[in-house]
């Protein structure tokens, strides 16, 4: 069985989380990071030697950074409705990927520190706005995209680039401050939740 080695309320462990759930695939999950075990931890760096989490082991495999391990496990599965097989529409996933791991990413951080997890070294009010402001224009681009894709990220259908995306809308959501309206979002977030996936791991595994 596969083991999912990280908190469960972590965005990125819950993005591995939904993709087996997407995938029917069983696993058990090992607590490490936030509060449970250290990532410090030797035997945890013999996991993965950046010391993060998540990490997939799969049959003495060891895999990391979450959204590889999102496009592996759809690779695995041969599911190509989540991770095209042909290079053009592969990337088009891809590219909404690595956006979010990278530049989305970076916006939230100071926000979401300071006013979810309440961290005393994120609590000044400047840069608490200008991370809002980022993020909310983050969110503005993925709006746009939905508008011209009347459905997900990448297109008509569903695909692994609507786990990381639609994690990153969660996340907006649970900042306690005033959002613009943005109805696209809004109607981005109710079809996703009428997958079991995100409701289980997106929407209410945590923030
Ligand atoms: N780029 C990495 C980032 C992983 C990351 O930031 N993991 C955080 C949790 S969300 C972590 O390991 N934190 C250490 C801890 O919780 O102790 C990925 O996408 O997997």
């Amino acid at each position: 069985m596969l083991k999912i080695h990280g908190y469960a309320g972590s965005i990125n462990v819950r993005k591995v989380l939904w993709i087996c759930e997407e995938l029917g695939l069983p696993f058990e999950r090992i607590d490490w990071g936030g509060g449970t075990r250290p990532v410090t931890d030797p035997a945890f760096q013999k996991l993965n030697p950046v010391g993060m989490i998540p990490v997939l082991e799969d049959a003495g495999q060891l895999f990391w950074e979450s959204n590889s391990i999102v496009r592996y496990l759809a690779a695995r599965e041969s599911r190509h409705d989540l991770l095209p097989d042909t290079p053009a529409e592969r990337a088009h996933v891809e590219k909404w990927m690595d956006w979010q791991v990278s530049d989305f990413n970076n916006t939230w951080r100071y926000a979401f520190m300071g006013l979810v997890r309440k961290n005393p070294h994120f609590q000044d009010e400047k840069q608490i706005a200008e991370s809002w402001d980022k993020f909310s224009a983050a969110v503005r681009v993925v709006s746009r995209e939905l508008a011209r894709t009347s459905a997900y990220i990448a297109g008509r259908h569903f695909t692994c680039a609507d786990i990381v995306i639609g994690l990153s809308i969660h996340r907006w959501k649970s900042i306690p401050l005033k959002r613009p309206d943005l109805p696209e979002i809004e109607r981005y977030y109710e079809r996703l939740c009428e997958r079991e996936g995100f409701r289980l791991y997106g929407r209410d595994g945590g923030a």
